[in-house]
């Protein structure tokens, strides 16, 4: 789990050795080591991941560093450089409580219980005992689609690790932490933890699921990356997290629509979407909404209307999709499985598309993918909808949401010769009228190299 000297930016090394130093001012001692996680862009495959569906994504040159050093006793005692989040601290546990919804604590918490729940089921990898003295610092910005919140898990979890003088693989890290995760009430999948932790240099990632595959992509040469906030935060520990939610949940209960569609030609219950990949693996995904019956409708429907499709009872639909009552009594499944379904199909294309240096056909997939999100998926706002068609008109060859949506990011690939002319129209024709005059250009849209997955570094 020691560093293999990743080929950082000069920014990310500068900070490394910055957050160390103030490590030293803020606990009085020096840091043992520094954990990074860097945030990712989704290039494709939106909503895919919790359904077993492959993704692309690629880890961004943002991230969550974090200074430390072992403690005697089991506290993890956490600082952050950023004065909003204030000191918290826990004790390492089996069952830690969680803080408040929203706080920043929750998840280092769920990171410190993953990672030990893990190492006491399988001891031979040693114990997480030892709490750590912990100094966080992060450029991701939060609510933005970026994944902050998956990588101050990934780093946190690296940080206990290293305090413990546990080294677990990468690879156990990313099926793992997706699950400890779900300790601050979100049922996410595992792209974030995954493309944190196993991304490469210069390359985006094809991740598939269950088990979890990874494979890099490279990215066509003359072409760049372009994010650019919509200035719609979408905080997934607020309201987002309902929207979020509520998706997965409306999924689970296409599984059971299909199923019951499918009827004796299924040899297995779905336990997700991605199961029809193995039960049927000659079978195009598309296929699989025509055999969907005409009364699901596309409009929403209650749970009393589906239970009735299905020949049960709600509440039994109910507690076989764990519904949460908070969920309320309106789901839409014809136009999510429609997107699902549709997306990992573009995921392929857009794999195939990169292999063979195809720009415009990975740029008319993007945009496609922007309109499933934006039309079956229901994810999109107007001001993401506005930034992406200000990228068209600005030059870019493709352009959609990433991440969850409900505000947050756009990603955009833009010819590397355009892309100056490229952020001036983004300035002009969409952040003029809308920043604050305290948000500077360089924090509403960036450019960036794709970034090599998470690093400790001994010092
Ligand atoms: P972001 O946008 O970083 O919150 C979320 C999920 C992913 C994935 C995407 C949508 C979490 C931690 N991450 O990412 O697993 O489902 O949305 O593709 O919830």
């Amino acid at each position: 789990m020691t560093d293999p000297a990743p080929n950082l930016s000069a920014i990310e090394r500068a900070r490394l050795a910055a957050v160390a130093e103030q490590f030293c001012h803020c606990f009085g001692r020096p840091a043992a080591f520094v954990a990074r996680a860097p945030g990712r862009v989704n290039l494709l495959g939106e909503h895919t991941d919790y359904n077993g569906l492959p993704v692309l994504p690629m880890a961004i040159d943002r991230s969550i560093l974090i200074a430390g050093a072992p403690r005697e006793d089991a506290v993890v005692s956490l600082h952050n450089t950023a004065a909003r989040f204030p000191p918290r601290s826990y004790t390492l546990a089996a069952d830690i409580p969680p803080a408040t919804a929203g706080d920043w604590a929750n998840y280092a918490k769920a990171a410190g219980q993953g990672v030990l729940r893990f190492c006491v089921a399988h001891p031979q990898h040693g114990t997480v005992q030892r709490g750590a003295d912990l100094l966080v610092d992060g450029t991701i910005p939060s609510g933005a689609g970026l994944s902050s919140s998956s990588a101050l898990v990934v780093a946190n979890a690296l940080a206990v690790l290293a305090a413990n003088a546990v080294e677990l693989p990468y690879e156990t890290l990313a099926e793992l932490l997706p699950l400890a995760e779900r300790y601050v009430g979100t049922l996410s999948g595992g792209m974030d933890q995954a493309t944190s932790l196993l991304a490469r240099a210069g390359h985006a990632l094809r991740i598939d699921f269950d088990p979890l595959r990874v494979r890099t992509v490279p990215l066509p040469p003359g072409y760049s990356v372009v994010v650019c906030h919509s200035l719609v935060q979408a905080e997934k520990s607020g309201a987002a997290k309902h929207g979020y939610n509520l998706r997965v949940i409306e999924c689970r209960l296409g599984c059971r629509v299909l199923e019951q569609a499918l009827g004796a030609s299924l040899p297995s219950r779905l336990r997700t979407l991605g199961d029809l990949l193995h039960l049927f693996p000659a079978r195009p995904l598309a296929d699989f909404l025509d055999a969907l019956p005409p009364q699901m409708p596309d409009g929403p429907l209650s749970l009393a209307d589906i239970a009735a499709a299905l020949g049960t009872s709600p509440e039994r639909v109910r507690s076989d999709c764990q519904i949460p009552l908070a969920l309320g009594d309106r789901f839409v499944v014809r136009p999510r499985l429609r997107h699902v379904l549709s997306e990992a199909e573009r995921v392929n294309q857009a794999e195939r598309a990169l292999r063979a240096g195809d720009a415009p056909a990975f740029g008319r997939l993007m945009d496609a993918s922007h309109a499933s999100c934006r039309d079956d998926y229901e994810i999109s706002c107007p001001e993401l909808d506005a930034c992406v068609a200000v990228a068209k008109e600005a030059g870019a060859l493709g352009a959609r949401l990433t991440g969850a949506g409900f505000g947050g990011c756009t990603v955009n690939l833009v010819p590397d010769d355009a892309v100056t002319a490229f952020g001036q129209h983004m300035d002009r024709a969409f952040y003029a009228s809308r920043r604050g005059s305290d948000k500077p250009a360089g924090e509403c849209r960036f450019v960036f190299r794709p970034q090599a997955g998470a690093s400790l570094t001994w010092r």
